[in-house]
């Protein structure tokens, strides 16, 4: 089985098919379908923005097209960068800089809890909504930047009952506990089982 998904963030591409692979299910990202069309994510929730990539990957694509939304909640900073996680340093920034901001905006502070969401969204071939699935790991923020595995946030996120981050840990061990192996397990289950 192949599924379709509509993101042109090659690391979860990447992540996805280390998932689903052991379940016999291949992932085509956007670029293996002709690119990722024009979407602008000005939803106020995950859902609303992992919705509106699966629709609009859908009416591009002509097939059923999952997509996933997701960032970095920070409690002391009220769920800050979350939906603006991607863009968290503004135009022009990238993966080094929106860490580099957060870590600057926790220094002194004492309360480092977070979780990552995830949000998974399946459109039908018709672009209809089929669903929304959602996955989190909880943990904290480190003190610094630890590691060069995973994207994004991982090398600043220690999951919980680890003392290593998501950047220092094997890609096994994070996609065993991730958001996005929790919100794939999940959509796997509601959207897969005995459907086409
Ligand atoms: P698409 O919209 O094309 O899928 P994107 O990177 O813009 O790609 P999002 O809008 O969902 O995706 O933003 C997600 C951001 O949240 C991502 O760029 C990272 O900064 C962060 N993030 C999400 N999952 C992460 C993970 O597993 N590890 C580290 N950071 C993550």
């Amino acid at each position: 089985m192949r599924v379709v998904v509509a993101t042109s963030n090659a690391h979860k591409i990447i992540e996805m098919g280390e998932i689903l692979s052991p379940l016999g299910i291949e992932v085509l990202g956007a670029d293996a379908m002709g690119g990722m069309p024009e979407v602008v994510e000005d939803g106020t929730t995950f859902e609303e923005n992992a919705a509106k990539k699966a629709q609009a990957g859908a009416l591009a694509f002509h097939c059923p097209v999952l997509a996933d939304d997701s960032g970095l909640e920070v409690l002391a900073l009220n769920g800050e960068p979350g939906i603006y996680s991607a863009r968290y340093a503004g135009e022009g920034g990238n993966d080094g800089r929106n860490l580099a901001k957060l870590l600057k905006k926790l220094e002194g502070i004492e309360d480092r809890r977070a979780q990552f969401v995830c949000c998974i969204a399946m459109a039908n071939a018709d672009g209809s909504l089929r669903g929304t699935v959602r996955g989190i790991v909880t943990g904290r923020i480190a003190e610094g930047a630890r590691g060069t595995g995973g994207f994004g946030y991982d090398p600043g996120f220690i999951p919980d009952g680890y003392d290593q981050t998501f950047g220092e840990l094997p890609a096994e061990v994070k996609n065993g506990m991730s958001h996005r192996g929790n919100a794939l397990k999940e959509a796997v289950k509601v959207f897969f089982s005995g459907r086409d």
